[in-house]
């Protein structure tokens, strides 16, 4: 599928029956009629970052997509409206989180999007994932690799769970 753009994608929750949710997350993506799934990740259990809340549950996915960015971020937020997400406080206990990380090597810069996920060199619940199923993917800000960023990071509490 030449010219067809990769994303991939962060999952998580921490309310909720979390790997059923997770887990009918990714069906979503993978029904979806202008989304093909490459890769899953395994899910980790993770530390949250933020307020005081229950541990994560997070892994990550790659697509390949016809969808613009906006428009993939709006398929993203209407699975996690379906799976109850309701908006609360920023960085606060969610059951069902789906950032787009990365878009093909693209930057991209609006109010509602920004690509790659301001964050994400940063997250070992997002890098330890992500380099399970993308390692050479380049992140086009830093241009370093997912391995290479990984590899950067200082202890991480990030437990393989399935
Ligand atoms: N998401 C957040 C805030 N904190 N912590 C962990 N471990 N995993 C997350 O996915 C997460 C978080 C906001 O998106
Ligand atoms: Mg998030
Ligand atoms: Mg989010």
């Amino acid at each position: 599928m030449a010219n067809i753009p990769a994303c991939a994608i962060g999952l998580g929750s921490n309310l909720g029956e979390s790997l059923v949710i997770l887990t009918g997350a990714i069906e979503r993506l993978k029904i979806h009629p202008q989304i093909k799934l490459l890769d899953v990740s395994s899910w980790y259990h993770t530390a949250p970052i933020g307020p005081p809340q229950p541990d994560y549950l997070n892994g990550c996915a790659t697509v390949e997509t016809s969808l613009s960015a906006l428009e993939l971020l709006s398929v993203l937020q209407s699975i996690e409206t379906e799976f109850g997400r309701v908006r609360g406080e920023v960085w606060g206990a969610r059951t069902l989180d789906l950032d787009l990380l990365l878009y093909s090597d693209r930057v991209i810069d609006l109010p509602t999007l920004q690509v790659p996920h301001p964050h994400m060199c940063d997250r070992a619940f997002v890098l330890v994932p992500l380099a399970q199923i993308a390692p050479d993917w380049l992140e086009p800000k830093s241009g370093k690799s997912i391995a290479t960023l990984v590899a950067k990071l200082e202890d991480s509490d990030v437990k393989l769970v399935r």
